[in-house]
């Protein structure tokens, strides 16, 4: 099948989860091109099967805010025609799914039917979409999509109760090629980040106000009073000024180190032992579901889908949001015996198995059948 997926091409979840699903189905005979404004950051092979093409939104002095929605229904106009695609699959409702609708009339028009699939993640749902100013577009675009899906039941619930949605929405899980984070310790080099009595504590996103990554700070600190560790924060984004002072005002910097963004996650978690989300929101956590894989326990909070992938008591544990004492005591538990952490290492890649791209890229297969049947 010639499938044209549109999505955010940065480090964000949503664009993660579209690159290697594109490269997935690529792999299984398809042909992909990524329709969106950079080569995203996953994407590094092009390929027989894989094809990018960029969307570029010229300069016009008259324009205040720069109309990428108008070029990138244009653009996918474009390509659907040159390419022959058959079907559009948009990651993340705002714009995409709007831009994408917009196009399939275009197209309509010209007697070309593409039928379109909406997939919702999260935050363009229970934060930027629900805001009264994108709230009826959002839900005009999820009304009109051919198949929407969510990556949680969850967000599912959430889509229903915020949006009046007449459309079904199928929960396809986020997904990870578990063989690739075959954890064995073989080639970390752990002794580059600690000293090898010191547990590896370690927290991967947008360093955003939802993913509460003061919290993080706040579980470490008590952590590190009751047992020797090192916390390794990764990613880029607005919190980290305050982060880093409050590692200063508590005089933990010299046990925290702030490695920004990284293409290389995967090398982090192998040396990690624990990995902390206590985010406010969370449609699914795909940063857990990593963490999983690579046999490292998750202590999150149990907003949103978190409970659906990380599983109490057996891949880590989950409290309330804000709930730091708790979640530090959960923390304590699992790296003060050798014993507890590895029962918990090998029952978080246990439960992330589940979520492996062999049983779940199949389902989003059976979704296109469904859409090119409408
Ligand atoms: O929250 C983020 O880090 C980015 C955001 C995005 O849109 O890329 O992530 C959302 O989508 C991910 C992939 O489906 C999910 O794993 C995240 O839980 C979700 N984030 C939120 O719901 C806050």
């Amino acid at each position: 099948m010639k499938i044209g997926i549109v999505c955010y091409p940065t480090f964000g979840g949503s664009g993660v989860v579209a690159t290697e699903l594109g490269l997935a189905l690529a792999a299984r005979g398809h042909e992909i091109h990524f329709i969106t404004y950079k080569q995203p950051v996953r994407l590094e092979l092009l390929s027989r099967h894989i094809h990018f093409h960029e969307v570029s939104v010229p300069n016009y002095p008259l324009f205040h805010y720069q109309p990428y929605e108008l070029a990138l229904s244009s653009k996918l106009v474009d390509m659907v025609k040159l390419h022959k695609i058959e079907l559009l699959h948009v990651h993340y409702a705002i714009p995409h799914a709007y831009a994408g609708y917009m196009a399939k009339q275009m197209l309509a028009e010209e007697g070309i039917h593409i039928p379109m699939v909406t997939t919702l993640h999260g935050t363009d749902i229970t934060l930027v979409g629900s805001h009264p100013h994108y709230k009826p577009a959002v839900t005009f675009s999820i009304n009109k999509s051919d198949v929407v899906t969510s990556v949680s039941e969850s967000l599912r619930e959430d889509t229903l109760r915020l949006f009046n949605v007449d459309n079904g929405i199928a929960v396809v899980p986020n997904f990870i090629d578990v063989s690739k984070h075959e954890n064995t310790f073989t080639d970390c080099q752990r002794d580059l980040m600690a000293e090898p009595h010191e547990r590896i504590v370690t927290h991967v996103s947008n360093l955003r106000k939802v993913k509460r990554v003061t919290d993080v700070i706040e579980i470490f600190d008590r952590i590190q009073q009751k047992i020797p560790a090192k916390l390794l924060m990764v990613g880029e984004g607005p919190e980290k000024d305050t982060c880093e002072a409050l590692c200063v005002e508590k005089g933990i910097d010299g046990k925290v180190v702030f490695l920004g963004n990284s293409s290389e996650v995967d090398k982090i978690l192998c040396f990690s032992d624990l990995f902390l989300l206590p985010s406010e929101k969370e449609s699914f956590g795909l940063a857990a579901l990593e963490a999983m894989a690579s046999s490292v326990p998750v202590i999150s909070s149990n907003t949103g889908g978190l409970p659906e992938v990380n599983i109490h008591g057996q891949s880590g544990y989950l409290s309330d949001v804000g709930n730091v004492a708790e979640m530090a005591e959960n923390a304590i538990s699992i790296l003060e015996s050798d014993e507890e952490l590895r029962k918990f290492k090998e029952q978080a890649r246990e439960a992330a198995e589940k979520f492996d791209t062999e049983k779940i890229v199949p389902l989003y297969e059976a979704v296109y059948k469904k859409a090119l049947q409408k």
